[in-house]
């Protein structure tokens, strides 16, 4: 490294650039406040462990810091642009440097189910990866160099910064929005180089076809790769939707397969806001009838890579399910050898592995999924949506796949009548036996959506029962997995009723104490239904899956296929490898 500085340091919070022990720790330490920092040390002493190329550069970097020096690898020379960790930056900032640019996910904890959870615990601003992204830029903030470069912030994240007017606190200069791809991103680069004005903010335009994506050549985070942008199903509360939707080159994917496993990465992880859209954007089919074929061959290839030892799903939807069963068993064959993932009390894979993708739920009243989410279950109409999630969840299960559901508590306007009927869904699920860990979030107004003007709820005082009683009945399911000794249910209990005498009782107000009594499981649910002071949800009349068929729209229907059986009589039968699989790129 030259005494003088590299010229453009990329760099990313540690907390968001490890990589071991799953993508579990990560999404931990974004939600549980630095206080609790202690159970993550203990479970995980080596995670601040991270590896080094010999000049001392950064191994490994999120997908988003790699994106962005491929990106500036067209315009500059090699030693002018380096990724090192946070630790590392005075070993890499000197008198030349000019641009010190930040990549980041989560960078002050606002986001959903981040938030949530802090402020449950006590505190709604410091979350584990926010205490090391503000130590981060604490870090820039003091170098004695900083009169001389600019810091700019991009990622997914950078809104956090911009809607919370930190850019002194932190001492920012611009934050992107949009991809490294875009020429005015790169124009702003060439800016600070020659020391000009940056603005504080600054939307970049996203590439418009697949060929504009870059892929890097090295190392990332998790093995992440792309597989898609955008999503298509235009939920109103979601930024990645607002993309364009492209699914990637197959080659291009597997080289960068390839590059992670070659720099010594054994896990791979396929990102995408929807992992069956992938071989059916731009087809003559809809992407909501996935591409078996295609998706198959995409991800054999992808495990059978010499070299890849683990892969993790990201996310996906749930009506493809119910859509095309097989192949959710047929890609289980595939990826259930491969995953890191293990759930003793739920698989019935040899090795009890399990595949986790995540799923939005979100809500299970049908006037608010008609409000924020109406096409969510294409080709099913949303009305259809409970039997959509169970009989989903039914094909999901079968399979080993047991998803981690996100639900939104506090969406504006949102009635009690709007809770029982997500609750109802909840116990219908639970008393079918079916299983998936539920995430629910409060209702938070991502930057750029199309709820951006819409208002949530702000502190956990002002949830109500029902909402309390959803949220706490979610996690108590969610433990079940877990507990399995004698005496953690028992140490469970004690342990969570004794944080509510001591802490959580003030900080959440009287709406919490039954759903928190419920967590615990303190007395029979049921006698607490009785009581009065939970709500027990009613049974749903749920569709089967040949009912469930029929309400596709009848031109549709000559997309199903027949192996998959239930087809509506009289609908003409798609053909076992679609003609359309030719436009896939091979
Ligand atoms: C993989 C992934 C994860 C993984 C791994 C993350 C990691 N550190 O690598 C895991 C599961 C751990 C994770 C966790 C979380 N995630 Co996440 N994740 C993703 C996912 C699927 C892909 C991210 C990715 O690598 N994309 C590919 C890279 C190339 O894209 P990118 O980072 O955006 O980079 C591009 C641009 O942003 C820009 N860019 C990036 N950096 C910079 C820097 C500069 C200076 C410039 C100019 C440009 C620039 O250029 C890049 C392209 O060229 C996205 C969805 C998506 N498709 O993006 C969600 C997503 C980013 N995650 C999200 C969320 C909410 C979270 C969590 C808060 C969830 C939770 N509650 O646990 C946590 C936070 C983690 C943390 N450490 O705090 C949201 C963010 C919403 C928002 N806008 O705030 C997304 C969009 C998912 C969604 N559907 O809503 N995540
Ligand atoms: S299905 Fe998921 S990724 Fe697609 S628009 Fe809705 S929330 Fe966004």
């Amino acid at each position: 490294m030259p005494e003088s500085g590299t010229t453009i340091v990329i760099t990313a919070p540690l907390t968001e650039t490890i990589d071991h022990a799953g993508y579990f720790i990560q999404m931990s330490m974004a939600s549980l406040p630095i206080w609790l920092e202690g159970i993550l040390n203990r479970k995980y002493p080596a995670w601040r462990n991270v590896e080094y190329e010999p000049d001392g550069s950064a191994k490994m970097m999120p997908a988003g810091a790699r994106l962005l020096e491929t990106s500036l690898l067209r315009e500059f020379s090699p030693e002018d642009v380096v990724c090192c960790y946070p630790a590392d930056l005075h070993k890499f900032i000197g008198p030349k440097t000019r641009v010190v640019a930040v990549s980041t996910h989560n960078p002050l904890g606002v986001t959903f189910a981040a938030g949530v959870y802090t402020s449950i615990f006590g505190s709604s601003k410091q979350p584990i990866n926010a205490h090391y992204a503000r130590e981060m830029f604490e870090t820039i903030k003091n170098n004695p160099h900083r009169a001389n470069f600019k810091v700019i912030v991009g990622g997914s994240g950078g809104w956090q910064i911009t809607q919370t007017n930190s850019w002194e606190a932190l001492s920012v200069d611009c934050v992107v929005e949009g991809r490294s791809e875009s020429s005015d991103a790169m124009a702003l680069f060439h800016k600070a180089i020659r020391g000009e004005e940056l603005p504080r903010q600054i939307d970049v335009a996203h590439p418009k076809t697949r060929d504009a994506i870059l892929f890097p050549d090295k190392r990332t985070t998790f093995g992440v790769v792309e597989m898609t942008t955008g999503c298509g199903r235009r939920c109103q509360f979601c930024v990645p939707d607002l993309n364009p939707q492209i699914d990637m080159p197959k080659d291009k994917i597997m080289k960068a397969v390839r590059a992670n496993v070659r720099e010594g990465n054994k896990q791979i992880s396929l990102a995408t806001e929807d992992m069956f859209i992938w071989g059916q954007v731009k087809t003559d089919t809809p992407f909501y009838f996935p591409n078996r074929e295609a998706l198959l061959d995409l991800y054999s290839d992808v495990v059978d890579t010499p070299g890849v030892e683990q892969h993790v799903l990201s996310h996906a939807t749930i009506a493809p399910a119910v859509v095309d069963p097989l192949l959710i068993e047929k890609l289980s064959d595939k990826l259930l050898p491969k995953s890191p993932i293990k759930l003793p009390l739920l698989s019935s894979h040899p090795e009890k592995r399990a595949l986790v993708p995540l799923i939005g739920l979100e809500t299970g009243s049908l006037r608010m999924a008609k409000q924020v989410m109406p096409s969510k279950a294409v080709p099913f109409p949303i009305e259809e949506w409970p039997s959509v999630i169970v009989r989903g969840l039914e094909v999901l299960n079968r399979n080993n796949w047991f998803p981690a559901m996100t639900l939104i508590i506090g969406n504006p306007g949102e009635t009690d009548e709007d809770n029982m009927a997500t609750i109802d869904l909840i116990y219908e699920i639970e008393r079918r036996g079916l299983f998936a860990f539920f995430i629910p979030s409060i209702f938070t107004p991502l930057h750029d959506t199309r709820m951006e003007s819409k208002k949530g709820v702000t502190e956990t005082r002002q949830l109500t029962p029902l909402q309390w009683h959803l949220m706490m009945k979610c996690w108590k399911m969610n433990l079940r997995p877990g507990q399995m000794s004698w005496w953690g249910p028992l140490a469970w209990r004690l342990g969570a009723i004794g944080l509510w005498a001591y802490k959580l009782r003030k900080l959440n107000g009287p709406g919490f104490t039954w759903p928190m009594f419920n967590f615990a499981s303190a007395l029979p649910e049921s006698v607490m239904g009785k009581m009065g002071k939970i709500y027990l949800g009613k049974p749903l009349t749920i569709k089967t899956r040949a009912e469930l068929l029929q309400t596709i729209r009848p031109h549709q229907w000559r997309f199903l296929r027949e192996d998959n059986g239930d087809v509506p009589l009289g609908a003409p039968v798609a053909s076992p490898t679609p003609a359309v699989w030719s436009l896939t790129p091979a």
